[in-house]
């Protein structure tokens, strides 16, 4: 479906669902794999595969806009919000942003108020499918709202922090507010 009026300025709708990232696919071990929670928290925490599988999931459609041109509209992302996990971790008073970081490496962050919103999600399907190994799975990141660099794939854990930490791409000059509607590409 064409809907103009959910493309922000200078992108273009595709259908298909590019591939897009640094480095290479991680290997995937649901017997070792673990997801952190760390940093200005009353409870930091360890969650097996397992157990982060059986936290409340959801399922929310919503758009993603890569900042190299290209969105896809009415995804229907199904995983764990991430104001589900903060509930459990309990950021402390001095908590303002947060990290997530990757395997291999990657980062990105966001103050915690665009993370709260109900459409950000640590999500493992989408439109009925598990994501492939490609696209992030077992568990990447969405924030609709921003460029796509803010949807780290592969996630393994966030770190809440008083001051940001600066991402992957955003120490290599992307914009760090990374709003497609105000085109937001570089500072
Ligand atoms: N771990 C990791 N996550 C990442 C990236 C990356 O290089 N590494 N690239 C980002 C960028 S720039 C984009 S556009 C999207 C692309 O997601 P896709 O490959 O599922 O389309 O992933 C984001 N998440
Ligand atoms: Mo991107």
């Amino acid at each position: 479906m064409n809907d103009k009026s959910k493309i922000p300025p200078g992108q273009k709708q595709t259908d298909n669902f590019p591939v897009l990232h640094v480095g290479k696919v991680p290997e995937f071990d649901p017997r070792t794999w673990y997801f952190k929670v760390e940093g200005e928290v009353e409870n930091p925490s360890v969650f097996s595969y397992e157990e982060f599988k059986k936290l409340d999931a959801v399922k929310d459609k919503s758009d993603f806009h890569c900042v190299t041109g290209f969105s896809i509209l009415d995804n229907v992302w199904e995983g764990v919000r991430f104001k589900e996990i903060a509930k459990l971790a309990k950021p402390t008073k001095k908590a303002k942003f947060a990290t997530i970081f990757c395997d291999g490496g990657y980062t990105t962050s966001l103050p915690l108020q665009d993370l709260m919103d109900d459409d950000v999600l640590f999500a493992w399907g989408r439109n009925g499918e598990e994501l492939t190994p490609e696209h992030g799975f077992p568990l990447r990141l969405l924030v609709p709202k921003k460029y796509a660099y803010k949807s780290a794939k592969w996630v393994r854990g966030i770190r809440f922090t008083e001051k940001q930490e600066l991402g992957y791409w955003e120490q290599r000059g992307y914009s760090n507010t990374a709003d497609p509607w105000t085109e937001d590409r570089y500072p």
